[in-house]
């Protein structure tokens, strides 16, 4: 059974001792932000220890209560997707990638709870939703009601950090959902931090193509069930439904209630819901913000969402999250999306053995592939793979490895690939689209990447030296060894 909504994942993190209650009055304002790093970051980098997620029951200055760090652990995010482990997503994924046309009657017989599988994916409209218990229009709007987070020092302001925003295709009139940070200007006003590459970009863009002088709507949810809130961050193909995509996670279609004031749809079950507009002439200065990449992101202009309604249920539970230097919360939200992946990966490029993506290079600055190399020039062939999918596209540094290299064992990585490499010969530079992130790039969303070919050399790529074995002692020497041990006194 998926989880209702946010409380009840709530209860069920704390029948499971992963969270935490703060009674104690805290400030939203930089303090919560400084317990977050001890109980979690600081926590998460001691050997074999994960800070819980906590429940602030009391954050300075506002009525609701403020939940941070609830996906910080492989175990709340498998939590969250109800599995014992990452790969069960991963591999219900493969279910569907794999399937073959039927041979016969048993075939199709076989498919038939795989296709009334699918039916559980699509969102079902509902009358009402529980997100509409109070509302607010008008002069009753006020942002600020809310626990909403400064987070570090040189911040611009207030942040909402966990969103889902709600756009339309302005063409196809295809929902988007993404997460977009909202700096809070006043009590009905935010920014609206789409980076250019992102699909809530795009809609705005075309939108404006038609009409610069328009608006579009946008509506925002904040605190979900697990799987729908996380859809938001999920870097799924454009006019894909994320919604849909939460309905496969949670095994049951995402209840969508219409907003009061704009044509949208939102989670019914949200704990608190945004309605308003982007106005396609406006632009704002946005940021500083202490970021995700363990640096501020600077001052830019980005759009601005004036609020029309707000709603909420009757005792919201205001949803957030702290990044900074990692790794915090998106990491473990991150690996998941890494996991999660793959088989998707593994579909198009199927001499992909494994991936990983560190923790210190906060996803878009290093990949480390490994592949089952067959031709020559295959290394190369699949960083441009990886530089033309999705948001991959932003990976600044790209490792190739063979598929005998364990990805996640960054130690042998290391030593195997600087074995690997004549560095002049194996590394290819490419120019392209960068995260709006790295502040290193020669210009905002523009620069380079460097993908390092770490197999071995063959014949067939030039190189005609004879390449050496790895050492490993015989399985022979080993046993006899093993037996020899006790009588060794060692
Ligand atoms: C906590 C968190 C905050 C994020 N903030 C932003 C943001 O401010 N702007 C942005 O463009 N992407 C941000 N992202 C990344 C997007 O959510 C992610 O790229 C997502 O796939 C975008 O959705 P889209 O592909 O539908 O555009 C954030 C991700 C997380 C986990
Ligand atoms: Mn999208």
């Amino acid at each position: 059974m998926a989880y209702r909504d946010l409380r009840e994942f709530v209860k069920e993190l704390e029948k499971a001792g992963e969270l935490k209650r703060v009674r104690a009055e805290v400030n939203p304002i930089l303090e919560i932000t400084e317990v977050t790093q001890r109980i979690a970051r600081d926590a998460n980098r001691k050997p074999n220890s994960v800070g819980p997620a906590v429940l602030f029951e009391k954050p300075k200055g506002s009525r609701y209560p403020l939940l941070v760090n609830t996906f910080g652990s492989v175990k709340r995010m498998c939590m969250a997707f109800e599995v014992n482990e990452l790969d069960e997503v991963a591999g219900r994924i493969r279910g569907f990638l794999d399937t073959k046309s039927p041979q016969g009657i048993f075939d199709k017989i076989k498919m038939l709870p795989k296709l009334a599988e699918l039916g559980t994916f699509f969102p079902k409209s509902v009358k009402n939703g529980e997100c509409k218990e109070v509302i607010h229009k008008g002069g009753d709007i006020n942002l600020l009601d809310f626990p909403i987070l400064k987070c570090w020092p040189q911040d611009g302001g207030r942040f909402i950090t966990f969103p889902l925003v709600f756009t339309k295709n302005p063409e196809s009139g295809k929902r988007n959902v993404g997460m977009y940070r909202m700096q809070v200007y006043d009590e009905r006003t935010t920014g609206m931090h789409w980076q250019t590459q992102k699909h809530g970009a795009e809609h705005f863009r075309r939108a404006r193509e038609k009409n610069p002088e328009g608006r579009i709507p946008v509506s925002v949810a904040i605190g979900s069930d697990p799987a729908t809130t996380l859809s938001g961050m999920l870097p799924i193909p454009p006019d894909l439904d994320e919604m849909m995509f939460a309905g496969f996670l949670r095994r049951e279609p995402v209840e969508m209630v219409a907003c009061e004031t704009n044509e949208l749809e939102v989670p019914a079950n949200a704990e608190i819901v945004l309605e308003g507009y982007v106005k396609l002439n406006e632009m704002r200065t946005e940021g500083p913000f202490g970021d995700h990449t363990g640096f501020y992101s600077l001052q830019g202009d980005y759009p601005v969402f004036h609020v029309e309604c707000v709603t909420h249920k009757k005792d919201p539970i205001y949803l957030t999250t702290v990044v900074g230097p990692p790794p915090q919360e998106d990491f473990y939200m991150g690996h998941a999306v890494e996991r999660v992946f793959l088989p998707v990966m593994k579909m198009q490029y199927p001499e992909i053995v494994d991936v990983a993506m560190p923790a210190e290079g906060i996803f878009h600055n290093l990949m480390i592939v490994a592949i089952r190399k067959s031709y020559p020039g295959h290394a190369r062939k699949i960083m441009n793979a990886v530089w033309s999918l999705g948001q991959a596209m932003f990976t600044k540094m790209i490792v190739v490895v063979d598929h005998d290299v364990d990805v996640h064992n960054y130690s042998e990585v290391l030593w195997k690939s600087l074995c690997a490499v004549d560095p002049e010969r194996d590394v290819q530079f490419s120019l392209g689209p960068v995260d709006t992130l790295d502040h290193a790039a020669r210009m905002q969303d523009f620069g380079s990447k460097m993908g390092i070919d770490a197999t071995r050399k063959w014949p067939t790529e030039g190189f005609t030296r004879p390449w050496p074995d790895e050492i490993l002692m015989d399985e022979a020497t080993k046993k006899r060894v093993a037996d020899l041990w006790k009588t060794l006194g060692l």
